[in-house]
């Protein structure tokens, strides 16, 4: 398989946990391209030209994070990190990846409206961006979340909080949300965790 990845990308972060926790690495080259340049092997399977993409065993191109972190689930050993469609579990760890991916999309956006000269940016989708972002940590907060629980859910969660404080220094995350700092510290410890910390 191939994985198109970015070092920085949160979102190919939780695919290389996820291929790392289930004993898939050596069946994964990963490719660092970049997404920003149109890199053409990159937009020659991804239409959107978007970092996590895998080229699946059986060669067809699979996008976007939280479906390739299922096939990967489903397709390596160990225990599953994704319960049973439809159960009770399932939803939990479903809304854990999207309160964590949703946390990072706003981030993402955040990172290229800052990007943008001075004089284009604009301060009401600054304020847009930050306030869900905050909102989104907030939710994850109230979920008292434990690194103890190994999942999706807690895995895109652990990824989110590193990278928001890795991408945007000037943004107090921590402040008011005690229960993940301790999550963030316990989670990133794991072996695959360390592997993977953003440079
Ligand atoms: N929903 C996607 C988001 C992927 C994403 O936003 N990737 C960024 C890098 S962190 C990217 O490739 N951006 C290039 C672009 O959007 O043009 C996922 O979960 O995989």
């Amino acid at each position: 398989m191939k994985l198109y990845i970015t070092t920085p990308s949160p979102f190919a972060r939780k695919v290389r946990i996820v291929a790392t926790e289930k004993g898939l690495s050596d069946r994964i080259e990963e490719v660092v391209v970049d997404p920003y340049a149109n890199a053409p092997e990159l937009l020659a399977t991804n239409p959107v030209v978007q970092v996590p993409t895998l080229i699946a065993e059986d060669g067809q191109p699979l996008t976007d994070s939280p479906v390739i972190c299922e096939y990967l689930d489903r397709l390596g050993g160990g225990d599953d990190l994704l319960p049973p469609s439809g159960s009770a579990e399932w939803l939990r760890v479903k809304r854990l990846e999207t309160l964590g991916n949703q946390g990072l999309e706003m981030g993402v956006k955040l990172v290229l409206e800052k990007r943008r000269p001075e004089n284009e940016r604009s301060a009401m989708w600054i304020d847009r961006w930050t306030n869900n972002m905050g909102r989104a940590l907030d939710a994850l907060e109230a979920e008292a979340l434990s690194a103890d629980q190994f999942d999706i859910g807690t895995i895109t969660a652990g990824v989110a909080l590193t990278w928001i404080g890795f991408r945007h220094p000037d943004y107090d995350w921590k402040t008011g949300h005690p229960n993940l700092v301790a999550f963030s510290e316990a989670i990133e410890q794991r072996p695959s965790f360390v592997a993977t910390y953003p440079k």
